[in-house]
């Protein structure tokens, strides 16, 4: 039964859950159906580039699927991105210069942020959402500690499989 927030410390079968902070990697070409929930106020899950969003509501379980199809690496290649960055990088480092910071260079990056003003920590509330392919996938989860602290072991081919599972299913 969940108790809190921190549930999961007291559940023998989250022991090989993988809690990953900060950012998320999805895989290329893959199905995702994500579910919300909130245990404060309401929130809403935004991906800007998916163009998806969902309300997190308190009492209710909301969702919705996904199939990213373009590679976090392919969109830094895409002309208009590209284009977009320049501009971006100009600006950010035109206020840099003005505020006596050291340059840097920004990089596009896919993201889910909350869409809702929902309290002070509002604007902490976005993560790095990285699109992969499957064996870039592999090395990166495989490169993060299960719950336990054990090892991750990951085998190519089983998104492949439960996508197939759940178009049959449909
Ligand atoms: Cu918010």
């Amino acid at each position: 039964m969940e108790t809190g927030r921190n549930a999961a410390s007291d559940d023998a079968m989250a022991a090989d859950d993988v809690v990953v902070k900060g950012e998320m990697h999805l895989i290329v070409g893959k199905t995702y159906t994500f579910y919300f929930r909130s245990q404060d106020v309401l929130h809403c899950a935004w991906f800007p580039h998916f163009r998806a969003q969902m309300n997190c509501v308190p009492g209710m379980t909301t969702s919705f699927t996904i199939k990213p199809t373009i590679t976090t690496k392919d969109m830094r290649l895409d002309e208009f991105v590209i284009d977009h960055y320049k501009n971006i990088n100009t600006i950010h480092n035109e206020r840099k210069r003005r505020i006596g910071e050291e340059e840097e260079v920004v990089e596009f990056d896919y993201v889910l942020m909350c869409n809702k003003i929902c309290g002070a920590s509002h604007s902490n509330m976005q993560m790095k959402v990285v699109v992969e392919t499957e064996a870039e996938y592999k090395n990166w989860i495989e490169s993060q500690k299960r719950f336990d602290g054990g090892a991750v072991s990951y085998t190519i081919g089983a998104a492949a499989t439960e996508e197939l599972a759940q178009e049959i299913e449909d």
